[in-house]
């Protein structure tokens, strides 16, 4: 399903940037395959009969020119379980970000339809306060060939070595999004230089959890869609009392007296002893 070889090199210019961006990633044989996925799924079909996490977006309800997503639909999908939680993603990732392994805290489907709306810049890793490390480590994967007109991916080269801030400002379709970027740097005296993912369909993205990114507007006539695997290291665990960020909708997988990820919510994808869930 997946092909992907990480050099040395690949893994300096990460640590370098923040970021890693590959052209070739999911076979192309799948591409259309996980594109037929999206409009059941954003109509409310889950084919396992398990709803996701968390739908932004439903047909006959929601603003045409909102930025379509859903989390965790893993468990609505068994293929699209197969693509996030990939093993290969897990190592890639693990190895990117030198954790021991990499388990899944939540995935994306993203669908930016022609003339939809931002998603304003943040960090992931200032959504999960309520995670031990508060980290994380992002495969992103473009089922459409991406450019800067269409609302591609963009990274704001070596951010992920300004620190941590707390989530501010609107996530989906602000006005400016790039406002809280921008407030933070002029602010922090930051130099911002901005690196849009123009990928074919089937390229893939890697980032770290402090790495500032966003999208914009997509002006073209096409779709733009992507599918993500958002992971932290295999041995995290649950912060006893926080709940900022995500912590809301996914604290409720918390067993009492137990700081435990379960794998049946946060699957392992990878281990260097050789663990994985599925
Ligand atoms: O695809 C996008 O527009 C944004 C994706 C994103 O924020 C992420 O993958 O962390």
């Amino acid at each position: 399903m997946i092909n992907c070889t990480i050099t040395n090199e690949d893994i300096k210019s990460f640590n370098k940037n923040g970021f890693l961006i590959k052209e070739r990633f999911l076979q192309e044989k799948y591409i259309s395959l996980f594109l037929s996925k999206f409009d059941p799924l954003f109509r409310g079909e889950f084919p396992n009969g398990i709803a996701p996490d968390e739908q932004n977006w439903l047909y006959g309800k929601d603003n045409k020119y909102l930025t379509r997503q859903i989390c965790n639909a893993w468990k609505s999908d068994d293929l699209i379980r197969d693509l996030v939680c990939h093993e290969l993603i897990g190592r890639i990732l693990a190895n990117l970000m030198g954790w021991p392994g990499s388990r899944i805290l939540q995935d994306n489907i993203l669908w930016k339809p022609p003339g939809a709306k931002t998603l304003g810049y943040h960090q992931d890793a200032a959504y999960d306060d309520w995670i031990v490390p508060q980290t994380m480590a992002t495969c992103w994967i473009a089922l459409d060939n991406t450019s800067k007109n269409n609302g591609t991916l963009e990274y704001v080269v070596n951010s992920h070595k300004w620190g941590l801030v707390p989530p501010n400002g609107d996530f989906h379709s602000p006005k400016d999004y790039k406002k809280t970027l921008n407030e933070f740097s002029m602010h922090y005296n930051k130099e911002v230089t901005i690196k849009h993912v123009e990928v074919p369909s089937g390229g893939v993205a890697f980032h770290h959890g402090l790495t500032w990114h966003g999208s914009g507007y997509n002006k073209t006539k096409r779709h733009r869609r992507a599918i993500v695997s958002h992971c932290i290291p295999s041995n995290a665990k649950f912060h006893p009392t926080n709940t900022g960020g995500t912590g809301k909708i996914y604290k409720k997988y918390k067993k009492i007296n137990s700081l435990k990820l379960d794998e049946s919510f946060f699957p392992i994808l990878w281990t260097k002893k050789g663990k994985k869930t599925f």
